[in-house]
């Protein structure tokens, strides 16, 4: 029988890319808690510094040094091995580094930071540059209205229903780099094991989660996943 299995991919499994974990920088950008920044109210309150918070970490992403390590290729490789698309990845990511490495089955459950998402139609775009109060948007030609497409602390995450689906029919979960901090994320791992499926957490240290899992393996992602996948 062939095996479904899910993963999902926090911070963690970026960071050897050279993108900054959150709680590397004590959830802290520019002195401003993450929970502070990245939400409707600080939005509304704040667009600029909003904007700005997610400015800098698109023009990161965009230089040439970002690029997929072991472990988001390893990943692509695993779903490669199983074509009928058992294999799916939830990423807590924003950034577009499962892509490059190759991933299609794949699902940004807090969005995607190289997209704008016009705030009256819904509609996205694809964004590779600063967005601010001031531009029209191309959708509507307000000014200001573009916003990132990305969840924040008290939006709803994206495409839950498919991955509520998608957990009650996996018998292997996988978590990898995520401190397990961020629900509805950090509960999945429950959700796998109410149905059966055995967990494993792979991550740099013990998660707020660890408990709940079957298994766990610490150190680099770049390590336990290509030696997991293998
Ligand atoms: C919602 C996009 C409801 C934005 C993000 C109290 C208790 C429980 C829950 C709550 C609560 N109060 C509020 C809530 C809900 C809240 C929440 O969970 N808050 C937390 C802070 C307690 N959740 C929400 O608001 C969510 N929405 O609940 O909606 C609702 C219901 C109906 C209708 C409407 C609404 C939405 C949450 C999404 C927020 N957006 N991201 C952006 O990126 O700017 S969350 C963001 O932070 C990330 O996406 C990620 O999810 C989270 C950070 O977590 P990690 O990915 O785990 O990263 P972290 O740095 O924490 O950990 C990295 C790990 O990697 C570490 O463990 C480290 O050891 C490891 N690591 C590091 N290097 C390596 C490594 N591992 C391996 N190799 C390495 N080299």
């Amino acid at each position: 029988m062939a095996e479904n299995i899910v993963i999902l991919t926090g911070a963690g499994i970026s960071a050897e890319s050279g993108i900054k974990t959150f709680r590397a920088s004590d959830g802290l950008w520019e002195n401003h808690r993450v929970e502070d920044v990245a939400t409707p109210e600080a939005f509304f309150r704040n667009p600029l510094l909003v904007q700005n918070f997610y400015n800098q970490r698109r023009a990161q992403l965009l230089t040439p040094e970002i690029q997929p390590n072991a472990a988001h290729q390893a990943l692509a490789r695993l779903e490669a091995a199983y074509p009928n698309g058992s294999v799916l990845v939830v990423t807590q990511n924003i950034d577009d580094l499962h892509e490059r490495a190759g991933s299609q089955n794949l699902i940004h459950m807090h969005g995607e930071i190289l997209k704008g998402r016009c705030q009256s139609s819904g509609g996205l775009v694809a964004i590779d540059h600063d967005l601010s109060p001031a531009m029209p948007c191309p959708l509507c030609g307000k000014k200001g209205c573009l916003r990132p497409h990305v969840v924040w602390f008290g939006e709803m995450p994206l495409q839950m229903e498919t991955i509520y689906q998608a957990l009650a029919r996996c018998d292997r979960f996988i978590s990898i780099g995520t401190s397990g901090n961020v629900y509805p994320a950090a509960g999945f791992v429950e959700e796998a094991n109410r149905h059966g499926a055995h967990s494993i957490e792979l991550n740099l240290e013990p998660s707020q989660r660890l408990t709940a899992f079957a298994k766990h393996r610490h150190g680099l992602a770049t390590e336990l996943v290509p030696a997991y996948v293998e």
